[in-house]
């Protein structure tokens, strides 16, 4: 069977920073509206909403203080229906995010909870200490302890995340009940699905026992796949199933095999799934930990998730996120900014798979440099410096080098609309600073020159949405052991595609693999003008990309 969201491209919106409507500096959803016409000449066809809902925002929207309503800050309700019929007009689907590992400690039921006689007290996981100690020893993924002590109750309340994000407690069924409600509540209202946030840490293992002993997110054997977990995600597809909808869940330290028994065609819970495999070439587990960018080790993740998928679930692609930084200037190049965003896109799109594009990633939108950390608004900055600081001893200038290229703030900045004051964002004062790269970097420009990696996307998903081969192709990669060349084929009903990338600015001798006669195939996609072949191949220049479309 086909189903419809392995033929999507999703756009996904940070809305705080994609455009601002009434000029208080903060991207809203008129400013959405207004770039509605963009999104359609992108192509795109589907938007995935970050919070768009009331929050403190203590972690940008991933701190929900009420999961039926909108920030007044984006708008209302009424607002947010005339995106979504808007949407749905141009044939666009939308998604809301999911956030229910967790809420705001100023949601209501949070408030409650802090009552002991009240029901919402098991909404979340309160417990007594050990002496003085908290109940054990697990720390949160991004600051410190993962328990906040209450001096009214004499108890600890658990936050895996930052203290403003207290778990909720997915054992107690009543919890899983608001769950329901709440996906109802937003597919009633004719949302297309959900991105699940940390979606694979609901459950928890019983009695909380402590965590093997590593220096951050200790404890999370305890939370990450935990005993339930497959239990509760079969709760909440019952509910989608009942609607014409999709999910995507966010799952941190997937591997393959392990996602198979969240996906699985033949009895899934959820429809698709992040991992983060290939998105971990130049850092070791998390993006502050930075090591050399190194090209094999992403292959080995693309290659392993498309060959273990193959047939039996659906890949997610995707380069760019609201979690990390640009990928021009992580995996590809900025000063040949445009060859590489192009190779960069063809390189991850055109594999087995959904594709999800991140704001600004279109118009190829680079890491930001402010002057000092304390310009910074993304909890994880001083976090990481203080880490590389204190635990791994680096020096003043390496740690400052560690905080800024890893900051989640790199892909926060606004988008790049046009050369006019604010990059076009906003006529006040933005919320965060624009990049200072903005007269050449943006999408008047991109959208003017027709050898833009703007212009190159608008290409590319429109071949990825007429083009069976590139969807539901088979795929198979050559020269695995190449550091510089990612050559992969794609197979579907007699078509076949040959995608060419490279990462370096060396000019390297390539030969086509056997079976392939590059003169009888069309070159098409490619970031050069010329694409002569010589022999049964070419030297390539810096960061060229080709791909050979055979009938
Ligand atoms: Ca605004």
């Amino acid at each position: 069977m086909k189903d419809w969201y392995k033929e999507l491209v999703v756009y996904q919106i940070w809305p705080r920073s994609f455009c601002d409507g009434n000029g208080d500096g903060i991207g809203d959803l008129e400013g959405v509206l207004s770039k509605m016409d963009y999104l359609e000449e992108l192509g795109i066809n589907c938007i995935w909403f970050s919070p768009l809902y009331p929050s403190p925002n203590a972690d940008f929207g991933y701190d929900i203080a009420d999961y039926r309503n909108i920030h007044k800050e984006y708008g209302d309700l009424d607002l947010f229906k005339k995106v979504l019929d808007e949407a749905h007009k141009r044939g666009i689907k939308v998604i809301m995010d999911l956030v229910v590992n967790h809420t705001s400690d100023e949601h209501q039921w949070f408030i409650d909870s802090q009552d002991k006689n009240s029901p919402y007290h098991d909404y979340y996981i309160w417990r007594k200490g050990k002496g003085k100690r908290p109940p054990n020893n697990w720390l949160s993924c991004f600051e410190g302890g993962a328990w906040e002590y209450s001096k009214k109750l004499d108890e600890y309340y658990l936050h895996v995340f930052a203290k403003k994000q207290p778990d909720l407690n997915h054992d107690n069924p009543k919890v899983r009940e608001e769950v329901k409600d709440i996906m109802k509540f937003w597919l009633d209202m004719g949302v297309d699905g959900f991105r699940e946030d940390v979606i694979t840490f609901i459950s928890k293992r019983k009695g909380l026992p402590n965590g093997f002993p590593i220096p951050a997110a200790c404890g999370i054997e305890h939370y990450m796949d935990g005993p339930n977990i497959h239990k509760y995600l079969q709760e909440y597809r019952e509910v989608t199933d009942q609607y014409d909808c999709f999910t995507v869940g966010e799952a941190p330290m997937m591997t393959p095999s392990n996602a198979l028994k969240y996906i699985d065609e033949s009895h899934k819970e959820l429809d698709l799934m992040f991992h983060f495999q290939h998105i971990e070439a130049d850092c070791f587990m998390v993006d502050y930990i930075q090591t050399k960018f190194d090209l094999r080790k992403m292959k080995r993740a693309f290659s392993s998730w498309q060959e273990k998928l193959n047939g039996r679930a659906w890949n997610t692609l995707y380069i760019e996120n609201h979690d990390h930084p640009r990928i021009i200037s992580r995996y590809g190049s900025e000063k040949y900014r445009t060859e590489s965003g192009k190779m960069l896109a063809n390189m991850y799109m055109l594999q087995q798979g959904t594709p999800f594009i991140y704001q600004g990633q279109e118009i190829g939108m680079l890491n930001t440099k402010l002057d000092s950390l304390d310009e910074y608004v993304d909890c994880f900055v001083k976090n990481n410096y203080n880490v590389a600081r204190n635990k791994v001893h680096l020096r003043e200038e390496k740690c400052w080098d560690w905080a800024v290229k890893s900051t989640r703030d790199n892909s926060r900045t606004p988008v790049q609309w046009d050369d006019s004051e604010n990059a076009g964002f906003t006529t006040g004062t933005p919320w965060f600073p624009v990049n200072v790269n903005y007269p050449e970097i943006n999408a008047k420009k991109e959208m003017e020159n027709p050898n833009s990696i703007f212009n190159h996307y608008k290409k590319l998903i429109k071949f990825k949405k007429e083009n069976d081969v590139a969807i539901y192709g088979d795929y198979k990669e050559h020269y695995k052991n190449s550091s510089k060349l990612y050559v992969y084929e794609r197979n579907y009903k007699g078509k076949r595609l040959l995608v060419i990338n490279s990462f370096t600015e060396d000019n390297v001798a390539f030969e086509a693999p056997k079976g392939f006669d590059l003169t009888k195939g069309k070159a098409i996609l490619c970031n050069y003008d010329n694409t002569t072949v010589q022999g049964n191949g070419f030297k390539t220049r810096p960061y060229e990309t080709r791909v050979y479309l055979f009938e």
